[in-house]
């Protein structure tokens, strides 16, 4: 059995990601399109060891289409994405633009994967945002096990998340640093080079940023409408891995061995905590792995029932690119589609 699926945003970070991916995971494609905007056309992108010629969106026919998934942002996908799923098409879309919407489930496979069979009312399922799909992987089996009530959470977010201009803008400035050239600021609200900016995405009413709206909210959706979060979201100078600082407060006692043994059997999840200089994960060694690593977990005596940890992951992976593979894969693995087309 062999599906038809469409990248669409096939030029950008998320999509090349997804193209390596679906190679690399042997996702039963019977054929791929890669699919962006017009002036990208003919533009070639790899799929495992092919070559695809990059086709434009609004001339694709969906009508035969299995699987599309979308990293062509917000506004692309408010546009597109149910004209996809109209054709019958299940649209797995990486965007905020469907993410808090009551007819479609919002999916980490490791956390809520039976929730993705409610697609069927729009065809769509959403990805989270990178920083909440390493946090919900993580905070999961501690959950299960000791009821989280409250999380306190402070990322430290790579500049990829912005996209290849992001990660453009710290290469550039970092340059110009070195040169003595004109450090320019376009991206960023502020120099990233040699820096750190506690702003991610736009200020809402209450003061937060629309970042740390997004963990609160999708959190909820995705792992338990019950937990209360704070999040504090800053923009660091590392090119791939996001990184939080976690306090989490349980209902029931928790202590920092029968956490670690509870993360290193859950899914998804790799503890490297070892009490010693370096024995811990970082972004550098995350960037281009599949797994949410956990390391840091100790006892936090200052609330009742509180632990604190480090979760490091690619943003670009289970952020983004692997956790919409992981979707596609739950849709065939639990049979919730069939190929419209037989191969013959
Ligand atoms: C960042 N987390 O690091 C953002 C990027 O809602 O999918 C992803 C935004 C989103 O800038």
């Amino acid at each position: 059995m062999s599906f038809k699926v469409a990248v669409v945003g096939a030029t950008g970070n998320v999509g090349r990601e997804m193209l390596d991916i679906l190679a690399e995971r042997a996702f039963p494609v019977g054929e791929v399109v890669a699919l962006a905007s017009s002036r990208s056309v003919g533009t070639e992108v790899s799929f495992g060891d092919k070559t695809l010629k990059v086709r434009a969106l609004e001339h694709h026919d969906f009508s035969d289409t299995d699987i599309c998934l979308m990293s062509a942002g917000g506004e692309i996908s408010k546009e597109w994405s149910p004209k996809i799923g109209a054709q019958g098409c299940v649209v797995i879309d990486n965007s905020s633009a469907w993410r808090t919407h009551p007819d479609v489930p919002l999916i980490v496979p490791e956390v809520n994967a039976a929730a993705a069979a409610g697609f069927g009312k729009m065809n769509i399922i959403a990805n989270p945002n990178c920083s909440t799909a390493q946090l919900v992987v993580a905070l999961k089996p501690l959950h299960d096990r000791f009821g989280i009530k409250r999380v306190v959470v402070s990322t430290y977010q790579s500049v990829s998340g912005a996209g290849k201009e992001g990660m453009d803008e710290l290469f550039n400035q970092t340059r110009a640093v070195f040169s003595a050239g004109e450090i320019q600021t376009k991206k960023f609200p502020k120099r990233i080079s040699f820096n750190l900016i506690p702003q991610i995405d736009v200020f809402m009413e209450d003061g937060f940023t629309k970042e740390e709206w997004k963990m609160v909210v999708e959190t909820k959706k995705i792992l338990d409408p019950k937990i209360k979060l704070t999040a504090t979201c800053v923009r660091v100078p590392v090119f791939i891995g996001h990184s939080e600082a976690v306090n989490i407060e349980c209902e029931k006692p928790i202590t920092a061995d029968e956490a670690r043994e509870v993360l290193r059997s859950a899914p998804g999840i790799l503890v490297i905590d070892k009490h010693e200089p370096g024995g811990y994960i970082t972004p550098h060694e995350a960037a281009g792995e599949d797994a949410t690593y956990i390391s840091r977990i100790r006892e936090d005596a200052t609330v009742e029932n509180g632990l604190a940890f480090w979760c490091v992951s690619d943003n670009l992976r289970k952020g983004a690119a692997l956790n919409t593979v992981q979707i596609a894969e739950v849709l065939v693995n639990r049979k919730l589609i069939q190929p419209r087309k037989q191969a013959a």
